[in-house]
């Protein structure tokens, strides 16, 4: 051996290359498709202010939230039942980091900014971008605040009067740490949680001064460090009968705490063991006698409870477009840093072709994402139309399950960019692939929100058909005369009539086909 060989691989030596690690800059300056839309979208000075705080939280994140992300996916919670004397003391355990995501949440008015409505119209541009920017480096702090956000609305939208929703709202929509509350959705059971109406066995008893009393096991609650919740049961009457089926489900507001302290009448039975957001205390719940508040008209509670799902579904494709922009910003910074066959992988043509094409995806769905947040916006500002308010309505489950079903193919194709390294726990990538896996199963499995839009065109009675056939139209126009984009005008009109007509051929095939229906939807939408 020539000592110099000898001398790199001896005692604690372990050779002397080393791989640079793929670096995160400013992700709001890494996304020109983002600032592209909000420079095209917002008037000149919205867009100066918005512009100024969204470079700040992108500075904010890469040099200190995106650490305590990690925190929270290395310090799991802890649900402790008995102290080490046998007492019972459920007490749930969340870090530190946990805690300093909830404050930064308040301070940064993650949720505050859609409801403070400074900038009209395009106030949900900004909350939505801002969340965007953090849910990747949240430790999935995003998930309370995407319920957070569906309780304000939910009792924004059904204008609730009664002094303990009033109060209530004013903690979610705060931006003062310790003021600000968040909110959970409990409305699964051990029998369903796509079929609410046949799963919820949850018993509502109505009580003298006006509250009522629940009992019942609520089998997943995501954010039970949350300070109320929006949950589902049935109203037993005085004999103790409750009505089945959906007409028998009223929503509930609770908290989860009593003013004394304590918890309200639950229990937290256990907390569940997860492929991944392991970052989130999601436990099974007994309710024994919880204190709630009857928050929508007897016999309601589904339609009134989708407001809030509507809201979520919209933050389920933040998450899910923030985590494909993610891996694939970190996976195109590595291939400039990866040499392999004397070259860098970027130079690779078939690398740089599968970097490319995961970016076509990445902007589709972030474009497709940006169009219905500006709805909401407008919605909640008077200033959506009518083809608008159609559209928002069947294209929001859209977006849901496509960018859901996307991210997890996306940023499974962008572990593989790292090579062995993609695999590899300690680079944070996996963790990555193991959260984006449930986008598709929560807020609606896949097939449930394919179903969805098919209900939201029967309800419409295909009126929104039309606005979605008339806003392709009117959206492609321009590309009819330009030369170059001639031949795609062709075929996404093309794609567009055969869509719509299966809808009238085959009407007796819609329920089979509602997922790939749903996928046509968002394809052609997007193109
Ligand atoms: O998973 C959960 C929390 C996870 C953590 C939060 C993550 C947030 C993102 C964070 C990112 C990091 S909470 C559990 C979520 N569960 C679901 O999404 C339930 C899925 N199942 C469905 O959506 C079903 O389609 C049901 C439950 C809605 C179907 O029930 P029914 O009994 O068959 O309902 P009907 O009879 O079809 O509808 C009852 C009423 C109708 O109104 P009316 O009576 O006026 O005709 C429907 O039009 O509800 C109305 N409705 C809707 N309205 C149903 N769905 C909708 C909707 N999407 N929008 C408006
Ligand atoms: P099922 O309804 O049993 O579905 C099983 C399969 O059948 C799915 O593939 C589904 O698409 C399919 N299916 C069902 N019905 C139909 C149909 N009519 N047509 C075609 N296919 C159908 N819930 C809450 O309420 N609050 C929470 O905070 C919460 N947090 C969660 C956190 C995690 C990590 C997870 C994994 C789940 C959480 N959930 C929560 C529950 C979640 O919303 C449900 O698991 C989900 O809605 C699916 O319900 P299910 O598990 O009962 O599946």
């Amino acid at each position: 051996f020539s000592k110099s060989t000898s001398l790199s691989f001896s005692a604690a030596k372990h050779g002397s290359f080393y791989q640079t690690p793929p670096k995160l800059s400013n992700q709001y300056l890494e996304d020109t498709s983002l600032l592209r839309y909000l420079k095209r979208t917002l008037p000149q000075e919205v867009f100066e202010k918005v512009n100024k705080d969204l470079l700040e939280f992108g500075e904010a994140i890469v040099a200190n939230i995106d650490q305590l992300s990690k925190q929270c996916e290395a310090l799991p919670p802890q649900l402790i039942i008995y102290n080490a004397w046998g007492k019972r003391e459920e007490k749930l355990w969340t870090c530190d980091a946990w805690k300093k995501m909830h404050n930064l949440s308040a301070k940064e008015g993650l949720v505050a900014i859609g409801y403070e409505r400074k900038f009209g119209e395009f106030s949900r541009l900004y909350q939505m971008a801002k969340l965007y920017l953090y849910a990747p480096s949240s430790g999935l702090y995003t998930c309370p605040l995407a319920m957070t956000d569906g309780a304000a609305k939910t009792i924004e939208t059904l204008g609730l009067t009664h002094p303990v929703f009033v109060a209530a709202y004013s903690r979610l929509v705060s931006r003062d740490p310790k003021f600000f509350w968040t909110s959970g959705q409990w409305m699964t059971e051990r029998q369903g949680g796509s079929d609410v109406a046949g799963g919820t066995e949850t018993v509502a008893f109505p009580q003298n001064d006006g509250t009522f009393r629940l009992f019942g096991y609520k089998w997943f609650s995501s954010a039970t460090d949350a300070n109320i919740a929006l949950t589902l049961a049935r109203i037993a009457d005085s004999q103790g009968q409750v009505i089945q089926g959906t007409k028998g489900l009223t929503m509930f507001y609770l908290e989860t705490c009593l003013p004394e302290g304590g918890l309200n009448n639950l229990e937290m039975v256990q907390l569940k063991e997860k492929l991944g957001t392991r970052q989130l205390p999601t436990a099974e719940l007994l309710l024994k006698g919880t204190v709630a508040y009857r928050m929508s008209e007897a016999g309601r509670g589904v339609a009134e409870i989708s407001n809030m799902l509507s809201m979520t579904r919209i933050h389920n494709a933040i998450a899910a477009v923030a985590s494909m922009r993610r891996i694939l910003n970190l996976a195109r910074d590595y291939s400039f840093k990866r040499i392999a066959f004397g070259k860098l992988i970027i130079n690779h043509p078939l690398h740089m072709h599968i970097l490319a094409s995961l970016e076509t995806e990445v902007r589709g769905s972030l474009l497709f994402l940006l169009e219905i947040i500006h709805w909401l916006g407008k919605l909640e500002n008077g200033k959506a139309t009518d083809t608008e308010t159609l559209l928002f309505r069947m294209l929001t489950p859209v977006l849901k399950l496509f960018t859901a079903k996307q991210a997890v193919a996306v940023v499974s194709e962008g572990l593989e960019a790292f090579g062995g390294q993609g695999y590899m726990e300690n680079t944070g990538l996996p963790g990555i692939l193991r959260d984006v896996q449930v986008l598709p199963i929560w807020e609606g499995t896949t097939n449930i929100l394919s179903l969805d839009v098919l209900r939201s065109i029967s309800r419409s009675n295909k009126e929104v058909l039309k606005a979605y056939y008339h806003d392709i139209l009117e959206r492609t126009e321009m590309a009819k005369s330009i030369e170059y984009l001639k031949e795609s005008y062709a075929m996404v009109i093309g794609s567009l009539n055969t869509v719509l007509q299966f809808v009238q051929i085959n009407p007796d095939k819609l329920e089979v086909a509602a997922r790939d229906f749903a996928y046509s939807l968002a394809r052609v939408f997007i193109v």
